[in-house]
């Protein structure tokens, strides 16, 4: 137990410690902040060309941008969770930098790391464009929160804001440049300072020979790592700015040693950032870009199916492709059309490959030329078929498995339960009667699942609030309609909740005026309930007169009920001695998203997402955001206990910007939901939303080396070193690693522990040498108890990188150009012929200016090289192409119609009128005119 003394201690550098720039919500600008800023507006910058190339309007949201604003004005508002989700777990691996690496100077561009912590970035930027293109956007996400976290603190600690420059050092964010002219290590670089003084504190012919420098960190007292005559970070917890010569130059806040400098350095942090992400756009292209982060087309759900296809499923294979259709025909088009649509057929025996795409016709066609055949009616793998879908399908999915067999994995299910609970994914089983051949008589029987192979579907379905459907097959097509209902943008879950084994109790739920289309769901056999709406009126299952229930329908072991509209505080008394479930939702825009955090144990305070299950019995914190309005605020946040009335009500801190922390004094050790209520301001009326997902807390604690930085190289192994701390019990602990594409991986299968003691392992991860960069790879650890009651797991997320040696865009040059301009622009063409040759490849060529038309063909017989033909009304006399390699670098030419070239400095060039430069090339020219001025060594 952490002492009180200690306690007060972490609070107290909770506002004074962290180290770059606070990662706690302030006046001053942080880390969120900057990040969310910059992911908006590049998004703005994204969704407006997008427009103005697809000839649609675009409204510029106004001033300062909010996600649903931005998200409205992309013509995306169903993308606005998602959009919101992306920003958080981007922000929460940024400030995971200064919690994991708080110490590596590199990381924060501390002690005159310039080198290592540029390599950071671009190496960073390789993972993050591989995995764009592979369209795994949450690793591109992830990576990209962890080097925006470099890319902000150079501005904050090192000199660039005090050597006068008003632009980002676009060096930073190129592997092959000169980052400026960094002090040798020998050279001196600040002066003692007191008070007042120490805005000057930095010695004249450092800022007069633009000599680069940063402050030196450290918060051991003895040893200090800062050589003789260096300025130091600044601040309590920076020990060596009380060495000589003391003070400091940091601009974190406006409390900092150069806290005057704080504003201009979280601004050039801010454009630094869209700069970044320009280029990650330039590389993706503009759709992917906008997917990663997190506005997409359509609905922004999936339609994700696991379909078990050995023979006896031909039936439901019919439903299958009935529902598909059904859903592409009505919702293409729409906002309830799904942005992605998954696939993964099971048989036997295996099970895959996965499909993915965007494509709907293309999907219905795969759909289509599904078959039943094989597998007899054995057991299937519908566990790992699930496995896969969950690795695969984005955040908060549905996903729905359709079989009516066993699974002959039941081993998986703690994995797959892992999983929901990280992607908070809801899985509906539609399990149907097998039909068997009897061997005597050869006659066709119905047979049902056994009740103790259908609990494990059971189990699965309502961990992720979802339902495990039983019904004949010739009652699947009515079963099916569960699946057009989930397709909505906007589903919200009121309520969930089960009880097993059954036994009566009252529900109770809060409908708000945002909520349409309320629909419940109940699942068990003989269920019987009394609904009573918030007016006092009343309603039996049995009675099919009333009110209340607009329409029913009742399939196997589901009924549904449509709910008449009634704002106000819902009751339904729910009867029966078999195990139920009961599930309330509706469409609003209101929703919620939240994390489990940690409070960091390191020197700056803070606070990280969990990769693992929260401690059972302790003290927990959860970051809630609210989206949908901005006139909503929180006002409880509950955790309740899924099989029971027990709720844990958590403390609410306010974090800005509609999120709110969490902290309750106990996170309950049996299954429990997230219930969050709260108000909307302009009506003061009452909502509530709930997680579908059901979580689990653990005894155990693991965790996995924060060193390893999630890139996995082809050929090479990967070291995993983790380790688990026990509860109570001593014993052995059960591990099992596995990951979504099956690369080889060895790992102890017992480890023994003693009580409240750790023990270590180690797994190891193989990619194949043939892997595409880009692919990502999931982890999860899982160490079960001895006794095999708890578990707890933790999913880390890898991406394969092969070594990347071209750091230089692609190139063009000229072949021809023809310009006839006359006077009268519009009665004459130019066009040109241009040739585009990239070392590795070239990979794209597309028009970021000018609106010509635009050609591009490959050269006979080199496939490095592209040819590019453009022609433009002499009105347009200028264009730019974005020309990207095969490993995303990005370059651009300028090409331009007649003598007026746009910049004077073209015959410096290439000697003509036509301008051909790389984006890098064309910083290096601005700076030689003194447009821009970064100091260049050599
Ligand atoms: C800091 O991080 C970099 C990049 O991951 C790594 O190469 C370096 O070894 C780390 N330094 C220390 C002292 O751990
Ligand atoms: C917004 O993004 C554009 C394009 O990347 C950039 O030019 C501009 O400076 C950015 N604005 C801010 C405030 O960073
Ligand atoms: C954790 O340990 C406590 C005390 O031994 C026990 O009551 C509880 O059930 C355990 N929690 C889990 C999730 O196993
Ligand atoms: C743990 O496993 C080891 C090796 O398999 C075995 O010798 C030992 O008896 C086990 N301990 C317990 C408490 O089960
Ligand atoms: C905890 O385990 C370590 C080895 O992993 C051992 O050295 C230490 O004595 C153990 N502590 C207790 C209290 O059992
Ligand atoms: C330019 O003028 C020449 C000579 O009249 C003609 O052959 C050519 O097609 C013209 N080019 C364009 C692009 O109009
Ligand atoms: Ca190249």
């Amino acid at each position: 137990m952490m002492s009180s003394g200690l306690a007060t201690l972490c609070l107290l550098l909770l506002h004074t410690g962290a180290r770059g720039f606070g990662i706690l919500p302030g006046k001053s600008l942080n880390h969120l902040e900057i990040t969310k800023q910059a992911i908006l507006n590049a998004t703005v910058q994204t969704c407006h060309a997008l427009a103005q190339t697809e000839g649609t309007n675009f409204n510029f949201p106004t001033q300062p941008f909010t996600a649903e604003a931005v998200a409205a004005a992309c013509s995306a508002p169903q993308s606005s969770k998602t959009f919101h989700r992306a920003i958080g777990f981007i922000q929460l691996r940024n400030i995971r930098v200064d919690i994991r690496f708080a110490l590596n100077s590199s990381f924060h561009f501390d002690d005159e790391m310039f080198v290592q912590g540029r390599r950071i970035i671009t190496e960073g930027m390789i993972a993050v464009k591989a995995s764009n293109k592979q369209g795994n956007y949450e690793a591109a996400r992830q990576k990209l929160g962890e080097i925006l976290h470099p890319l902000q603190d150079f501005y904050s600690h090192s000199n660039w804001v005090e050597l006068g420059n008003t632009l980002p050092n676009s060096n930073l964010i190129r592997a092959d440049t000169s980052i400026g002219n960094i002090a040798a290590e020998s050279r001196a670089t600040c002066r003692s300072c007191d008070g007042d003084d120490c805005k000057n504190n930095i010695l004249e012919d450092i800022i007069s020979g633009s000599i680069l420098t940063s402050g030196y960190f450290d918060i051991k007292p003895i040893f200090s790592t800062k050589p003789k005559g260096k300025c130091s970070h600044g601040g309590i917890v920076d020990l060596t700015s009380r060495i000589e010569p003391k003070g400091g130059i940091n601009k974190d806040s406006f409390g900092s040693s150069h806290g005057h400098l704080h504003t201009q350095a979280a601004n050039m942090a801010i454009a630094a950032t869209s700069q970044l992400l320009e280029d990650v756009r330039g590389a993706a292209g503009d759709r992917p870009f906008l997917e990663m982060v997190g506005i997409s087309k359509g609905s922004s759900k999936a339609l994700c199916f696991v379909i078990d296809t050995t023979k006896s499923m031909s039936d439901d294979i019919k439903a299958v492709k009935s529902v598909t259709s059904t859903i592409i025909d009505n919702d293409v088009g729409t906002e309830n059309e799904p942005s992605v649509y998954i696939l993964v057929p099971v048989n036997d025996p295996g099970f895959g490959p996965l499909i993915k795409t965007t494509d709907s016709t293309l999907f219905r066609d795969i759909i289509n030329s599904l078959t039943a055949t094989g597998g007899g009616d054995d057991e299937e793998f519908s566990l790992s078929g699930l496995q896969l879908a969950l690795t695969s399908a984005p955040f908060n999915s549905e996903i729905f498995l359709f079989t009516d067999a066993p699974a002959k994995d039941k081993e998986l299910k703690s994995t797959v339960i892992a999983l929901i609970e990280r992607t908070q994914a809801v899985v509906n089983f539609m399990i149907t009667d097998s039909t068997v051949t009897n061997r005597n008589d050869n006659l066709q029987q119905s047979r049902r699942l056994a009740v103790s192979d259908a609990q494990l579907y059971r189990d699965v379905a309502r961990a992720s609030g979802g339902q495990a459907v039983e019904v004949t097959k010739a009652e699947l097509p009515v079963a099916t309609g569960i699946i057009k209902q989930s397709a909505s943008s906007s589903l919200v879950t009121i309520l969930h909740a089960s009880r097993n084994p059954g036994k009566a109790d009252n529900f109770i739920f809060i409908v708000d005026e945002s909520v349409k289309n309320l629909i419940v769901y109940i699942t068990g056999d003989s269920v019987t309930f009394t609904l009573i709406s918030p007016s006092g009126a009343s309603q039996q299952s049995t009675d099919s007169a009333g009110s209340l229930i607009s329409a029913s329908q009742s399939v196997g072991n589901l009924k549904t009920l449509q709910l008449q509209k009634q704002v106000g505080q819902w009751e339904i008394r729910m009867v029966s001695t078999d195990s139920y479930t009961l599930k309330v939702i509706g469409q609003s825009p209101i929703g919620f998203l939240f994390d489990f955090v940690e409070p960091s144990e390191g020197p700056f305070g803070g606070f990280d997402a969990l990769d693992t299950r929260p401690r059972a019995g302790l003290n927990g914190s959860l970051l809630v955001s609210l989206m949908g309005s901005e006139s909503t605020t929180v006002t409880e946040v509950a955790l309740v206990q899924s099989s029971g009335s027990e709720e844990i009500k958590g403390e609410l801190v306010t974090q800005g910007n509609g999120d709110f922390l969490a902290q309750v004094n106990r996170i309950p050790s049996g299954e429990f939901v997230v219930r969050v209520k709260g108000r909307i301001s302009s009506s003061s009326a009452v909502f509530q939303r709930q997680s579908p997902t059901n979580f689990r807390a653990s005894n155990l604690t693991i965790t996995a080396d924060s060193n390893s930085n999630s890139i996995l190289v082809p050929g090479t192994l990967l070291s995993v070193p983790f380790s688990v701390m026990s509860g109570e019990t001593d014993g052995n602990l059960t591990i099992r690693a596995t990951n979504n594409r099956d690369f080889d991986s060895t790992f102890p299968t017992s480890l023994f522990v003693e009580s409240r003691n750790s023990t270590h392992g180690t797994v190891t991860l193989l990619a194949p040498l043939n892997t595409p960069s880009g692919t990502d790879v999931i982890l999860t650890i899982e160490a079960k108890a001895p006794g095999g009651a708890d578990m707890n797991y933790i999913v880390l997320l890898f991406t394969v990188v092969n070594t990347v040696t071209d750091f230089t865009p692609p190139e063009c040059q000229l072949i021809s150009l023809e310009a006839n301009c006359t006077e009268n622009c519009s009665l004459s063409v130019w066009e040109l012929s241009v040739r585009v040759t990239d070392g590795t490849g070239v990979d794209r060529v597309s028009l970021r200016e000018g609106n010509g038309t635009l050609n591009t063909s490959l050269a006979a017989g080199n496939e490095n090289i592209t040819l590019v033909s453009y022609t433009a009304s002499c009105c347009s006399p200028d264009a730019e192409l974005l020309v990207v390699d095969r490993v995303g670098n990005v370059g651009s030419c300028l090409l331009s119609a007649g003598s007026a070239a746009p910049l004077s400095v073209s015959t410096r060039v290439t000697q003509s009128t036509f301008l051909c430069i790389s984006v890098l090339t064309l910083g290096l020219i601005l700076t030689e005119l003194g447009i821009q001025s970064p100091p260049i060594s050599k």
